[in-house]
């Protein structure tokens, strides 16, 4: 028997998480797991490991949602190399839905519908995407239920959703940059711009004018208007923009930065011993735009502020080797960076940022704290009691710890500021308490998106499912109350309360999101409310459907092959829930009629003969019937 049989059985014969077998275990995921990180030190001695519950504890929260019961809390998942966003209820952990974003959906008809590629524009050839993080809009440090901002680390996009609809309205292609990775928002008074890292250093512009010249390659820092979604300014910067968050004050963003060499090859990126988190100044790069302190690169119209060294627009503080993770403290002091390769986290005042940018103060003494939390320190989240959760990615554990006493420990107090560790199965990277990226942060749910599941569920093939984690945190300690299996990859989540989302039941019908079908309709003096017709325009059709449970318009209708055919359905029903769908067979066309919206596709009509086309929506008892015949004529 080899070592993981041996571990499988150690579990299946119910032992303990914490028996030898089971450590052997973890400890082999976390050498594969740490692969690349060989500079961290080796595996550090477990302290006050908690065994993980299977079962709710007495006296925790209750994460049984009975049948007909309803979560208490939204959550939403980015998916990674999925590219969509994917919403939940927590605590029972069901997936409620899902938003498709940089992917394409076969479902709903994202990708082809032309609402959808009227958003996806420019970058609709590509059809897919990497959604690392999903951001909610806010009003003076609260989230405010508007929309929700994503990004795509593939294409280097920034998409917003409109979370009266639950789905993507706007997409931007950023310019200049190279991969958006770390994306957040402004917090206050309102957002306001979205902030997007640029992740990897190319050169500038990226025309092929330098190739293999590094000296010429840089990254920048992108903020965008999150109403409009215009690019409204770069800055310039050095070195890799990693994660970045945003504080409670409006005025400052921050970047982890983990190539300081400016390194090309892995090698090269951890030969420093110090990375940065940069520190942008909204204001003060604001003032520059507007004075015209802006370079433009070629073929490009944004305005670039020069951010690279010494400067009014960025401070580089430094942070031990490769941080990752940023977050801000729900009372708004603090920024935390996450060390990665090192075992610290640092803490960051962010009441001395003016001052450190009126050069009162050194870079350094902005760090207020930098505890020894363990191995692969990656992201932090807050119960909104002044404790801290970090995830340590190798040693496959959640730590506890309190923030200002490790403040305390810093100034050379005997204080201990670890509260707890608990092991998570496995390598976990982001983990989110319930609105913990908000002023309102509850103390109640921790997840934990673990990037390793092992042997947790079923095996499924040679690729596994990550594990996401329930962990309740309402009490003194950490328990352990739910694994659920996530398909690639969702790396964040946010955690929000049921009563700040406020989605619509049914469309209304001036929703802009068919603002074109209308204007076709009035082009062509068809109600779309009423009229069932095709309109001919030379070679170009368009077929006006509407759809009633079990009927659409029109059994039939007739074009020539070689037409451009856009078919725009209505669904009239004005009943919660009664949505249809429009496809046509062998035709590949399919999309989502939900009730009271429009919804319009186009293609050409290139086989003769008929087709028919159904509803993909189980409508009513009649929904098999709820079809009709395109009569495609020949050429
Ligand atoms: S990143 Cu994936 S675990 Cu892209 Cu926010 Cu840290
Ligand atoms: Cu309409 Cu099924």
């Amino acid at each position: 028997m080899n070592e993981t049989d041996k571990s499988k059985q150690a579990v299946s014969a119910g032992e303990n998480i914490t028996s030898p077998a089971r450590r052997r275990f973890l400890g082999s995921t976390a050498a594969v797991g740490a692969a690349g990180l060989a500079g961290a030190a080796g595996m550090g001695a477990m302290t006050r490991s908690t065994p993980a519950h299977a079962a709710p504890a007495k006296g925790g929260l209750n994460y049984h949602i009975a049948p007909g019961e309803l979560d208490t809390y939204y959550g939403f998942w980015s998916s990674g190399q999925s590219g969509e966003v994917r919403i939940m209820g927590v605590p029972s952990m069901r997936e409620l839905a899902r938003i498709p974003v940089f992917n394409r959906c076969s479902a709903t008809g994202w990708g082809q519908t032309n609402e959808s590629l009227a958003v996806l524009g420019d970058s609709a050839k590509f059809q897919n995407g990497d959604l690392h993080h999903v951001h909610m809009s806010y009003t003076d440090g609260k989230y405010d239920g508007r929309y929700l901002y994503v990004h795509d680390k593939l294409n280097t996009r920034v998409a917003r959703i409109r979370l009266d609809i639950m789905r993507c309205d706007k997409m931007v292609t950023v310019p200049n940059a190279h991969a958006i990775h770390g994306l957040r928002v402004q917090k206050a008074p309102k957002t306001g711009y979205v902030f997007a890292n640029g992740e990897n250093i190319v050169p500038l512009p990226n025309d092929g004018r330098h190739l293999d010249e590094p000296e010429h390659y840089w990254s920048v820092f992108t903020g965008i208007d999150g109403e409009s979604m215009e690019i409204k300014w770069q800055v310039w910067v050095d070195g890799n923009l990693d994660n970045c968050n945003a504080d409670y004050s409006g005025r400052f963003a921050a970047s982890t930065c983990f190539n300081a060499e400016r390194g090309v090859t892995l090698a090269d990126k951890m030969r420093f011993e110090r990375d940065w988190v940069v520190v942008f100044d909204i204001h003060a790069i604001e003032r520059a735009v507007a004075n015209g302190d802006f370079i433009k690169i070629d073929g490009c119209e944004v305005p670039v502020v020069d951010g690279r060294g010494k400067n009014p627009y960025t401070r580089y503080i430094p942070i031990p080797k490769n941080p990752h993770g940023i977050n801000a403290t729900p009372d708004g002091k603090y920024l935390i960076a996450n060390g990665k390769l090192s075992p610290t986290c640092s803490v960051i005042d962010t009441r001395m940022l003016p001052d450190l940018f009126e050069d009162k103060v050194e870079l350094r003494d902005v760090v207020v704290a930098e505890p020894e939390l363990g191995l692969g320190p990656l992201h932090t989240t807050y119960d909104g009691r002044g404790n801290a959760y970090t995830t340590l990615f190798i040693d496959s554990q959640v730590v506890k710890w309190n923030v200002e006493d490790a403040i305390r420990h810093y100034k050379g107090e005997q204080v201990d500021y670890i509260r707890q560790k608990i092991d998570v199965h496995y390598q976990p990277g982001h983990l989110n308490a319930s609105l913990a990226e908000s002023s309102e942060a509850d103390g109640q749910w921790l997840m934990v998106l673990s990037k390793f599941s092992k042997d947790r569920f079923l095996p499924v093939g040679p690729l596994h499912p990550e594990c996401d984690q329930l962990i309740d945190i309402s009490g003194d300690e950490m328990r352990l109350v739910h694994d659920g299996p996530a398909f690639a990859e969702p790396h964040d989540c946010i955690i929000v309360r049921a009563d700040q989302v406020k989605p619509m039941a049914i469309y209304k019908r001036d929703d802009p999101y068919f603002a074109q079908c209308r204007a076709w309709a009035e082009e062509d003096g068809v109600i779309l409310e009423r009229h069932n017709r095709v309109v001919r325009n030379g070679n170009k059709v368009r077929v006006y459907l509407t759809a009633i449970a079990p009927e659409y318009g029109m059994d039939k209708f007739t074009v020539k092959q070689g037409d451009e055919v856009t078919v725009i359905v209505t669904n009239l029903d004005r009943i919660e829930d009664l949505s249809h769908g429009f496809a046509i067979i062998n035709y590949g066309v399919s999309m989502e009629v939900n009730p009271q919206q429009t919804s319009s596709v186009t293609f050409v009509a290139d086989k003769p003969g008929v087709y028919w086309y159904f509803c993909t929506w189980f409508c009513h008892a009649l929904h098999m019937e709820m079809a009709g015949r395109m009569l495609v004529e020949p050429a």
